[in-house]
């Protein structure tokens, strides 16, 4: 997968792209991340990204010159080898990112990330340039960075071949649409806590059957809407 983001704030990523699984799955081929300054597709002199609303109003809008310039310079540049290109815009009003949705943008070969800012975005970007608006939560935050980097990390971790067999082996346990059963780690009796038996008896039968019921009492707790829905 080919990921490119589109970003008045290019700096942002790096230390977070640039460790862990995410530099692994780089260094093994699994995915490129490009990151463009949206400032450097601006033609005006003061390589502005933004201007005032028309009909008046608070706040600045991003200008739609440099955005369509910079998705239409990476299309053309990477069509040869990859044909089809998804265009996501990183917006408050977007379609919530959930397990289900980030299974179906890991299956596209490229993907451009536009992180939304200020209090909006020339509209003809959502409207003409924009595939999909995808949001990570209800609450506001100050740009679409932030965003991007949750979503590039929630679907790189799916490319087949980043994770270990024991990641994806646990991960299959969310699939059911559970929380993760309690882990314990050495002593067995920490402060006096001990671990629960089940898990020192060494019968794997058992074990299973523990953890199944405790992901399950776990989720009917915490999280009991999870059990009503498909992930
Ligand atoms: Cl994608 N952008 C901003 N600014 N705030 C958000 C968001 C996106 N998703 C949740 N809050």
């Amino acid at each position: 997968m080919r990921i490119d983001i589109i970003t008045i704030f290019p700096k942002m990523f790096a230390p977070v792209l640039n460790e862990s699984i995410i530099k692994r799955a780089q260094g093994k081929r699994k995915v490129q991340i490009y990151i463009h300054n949206l400032r450097d597709y601006s033609t005006d002199k003061h390589k502005k990204i933004d201007d005032r609303p028309f009909g008046g109003g608070a706040g600045m809008v991003m200008r739609p010159e440099p955005i369509f310039s910079a998705v239409e310079t990476l299309k053309s540049k990477t069509k040869d080898l990859i044909p089809k290109t998804k265009v996501i815009l990183l917006t408050p009003q977007g379609k919530t990112l959930t397990q289900r949705l980030a299974k179906k943008l890991s299956k596209y070969k490229h993907l451009i990330l536009i992180c939304g800012h200020y209090e909006g975005i020339d509209e003809r970007v959502r409207r003409y340039l924009v595939d999909e608006e995808v949001s990570i939560g209800d609450y506001v935050l100050t740009g679409g960075e932030l965003p991007a980097m949750v979503l590039a990390d929630c679907l790189i971790r799916l490319l087949p071949g980043v994770l270990g067999d024991k990641n994806s082996l646990n991960f299959e346990s969310f699939e059911g649409n559970l929380l993760e059963y309690p882990q314990y780690t050495r002593p067995a009796e920490f402060k006096g806590l001990p671990v629960p038996k089940e898990l020192l008896s060494g019968n794997h039968k058992k074990i299973e059957i523990w953890r199944k019921k405790e992901a399950l009492k776990r989720t009917k707790q915490k999280r009991p809407d999870l059990l009503k829905k498909g992930c």
